[in-house]
């Protein structure tokens, strides 16, 4: 299988996590994109190459032009604030502050774009999430081209970006972006399916109307997990896209086989809706040993998980997301792909 890989993820090297009120270095680091290149390496997987450069347009398709705006100048505008370290929000437009006018100074607007506090913006975020676009962009034009397989080893993440706003450590969508990208090319219908630990609440707002992707999201309850306000079974998309968003929130403690039954569920669905593309949010924060979830996967239940999405014979772009374990990142993560391969 294909891997596409940018060396400019280094560039998203942030010094600052909130968490459990400490600042700590951030889970989401440059050391765990190394490491499943590393593990694509020694697996022998196959060829890596590096992306093209897509430019903007693919990203306006999806998210707001004021918010991209926002994520290019938002840490020079900091800068020019004179704060000495990285931007975070630290004050939100809430329940009771509706309809808000977009401020026009920066910590303002860090409010009005954020969904999260713990993700700061630092020096090179933008170039580093740029970067992370066009590695989707690139493994997708291969897999039209193609109709194999490919992955997209993105790094900053991206599921949890939405229209206009950043959080749970991504910026850009690039599931997203690469979805709409497809679909601007001609294809009719995409399944994407996020199996990240948490919900993909980006996508899902992305395409919460709209009946030419189907987005199905197996995660950690938002009762009980981050991003804590979407997610719910009762979600299932309005408009044109009523029924056209499947969501699979699941306990504390969930293993694997209650996890691959809604997977099993999930695959029966898109079969349904027959996609020209399928497009896969790979995270590994289900891994039993993941520091910031609570599923009980095991190493080989990625293998055996990464076989079923094989078997369903469609075009496929795997779309890397998150996994915080980063000893076993690159095992899990390439255990899904050597499944789906075998
Ligand atoms: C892409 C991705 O996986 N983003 C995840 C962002 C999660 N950020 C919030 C983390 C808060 C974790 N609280 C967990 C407590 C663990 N005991
Ligand atoms: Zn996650």
């Amino acid at each position: 299988m294909l891997t596409v890989y940018s060396e400019k993820h280094k560039l998203r090297d942030s010094k600052a996590e909130i968490f459990g009120g400490e600042l700590v270095p951030p889970f989401e680091c440059p050391r765990r994109a190394e490491i499943i290149l590393e593990r694509v390496k020694t697996q022998k997987l196959g060829p890596i190459i590096s992306p093209n450069d897509y430019g903007l347009d693919p990203v306006l398709a999806v998210h707001d032009a004021g918010y991209v705006s926002f994520l290019e100048t938002c840490y020079s505008e900091w800068k020019a604030k004179g704060f000495g370290g990285e931007a975070i929000a630290l004050c939100w437009p809430t329940r009771t502050m509706n309809a808000p006018q977009i401020p026009r100074d920066i910590e303002g607007k860090l409010g009005y774009y954020a969904l999260a506090a713990e993700t700061a913006i630092s020096g090179g975020t933008w170039e580093a999430a740029l970067a992370s676009k066009d590695v989707a962009l690139t493994a997708t034009d291969h897999v039209l081209k193609t109709k194999g397989a490919a992955f997209a080893l993105c790094r900053p993440p991206g599921h949890h970006a939405a229209i206009d706003q950043f959080g749970g450590y991504c910026f850009l969508n690039n599931a997203a972006i690469a979805a709409q990208n497809a679909l601007d090319q001609g294809l009719s219908k995409v399944a994407l399916l996020d199996v990240d630990f948490h919900h993909g609440n980006g996508t899902q707002n992305i395409f919460y109307t709209r009946d030419d992707v189907f987005f199905l999201s197996l995660h950690g309850d938002p009762m009980d997990a981050f991003p804590h306000f979407l997610g719910h079974a009762e979600e299932t998309g309005i408009g044109a896209g009523a029924g056209l968003t499947a969501n699979y929130p699941m306990r504390p403690g969930t293993g694997y086989a209650a996890w691959k039954a809604a997977l099993e569920d999930a695959i029966a669905r898109i079969h349904a809706y027959k996609p020209d593309l399928l497009i896969i949010s790979l995270g590994v924060d289900t891994f039993q040993n993941d520091p910031i979830s609570f599923f009980k996967l095991t190493s080989d239940d990625f293998t055996d998980y990464g076989q079923l999405l094989g078997n369903m014979g469609l075009p496929t772009v795997y779309v890397m997301e998150g996994g915080y374990a980063v000893d076993e990142v690159g095992i899990n993560t390439i255990n899904v792909l050597q499944g789906h391969m075998a």
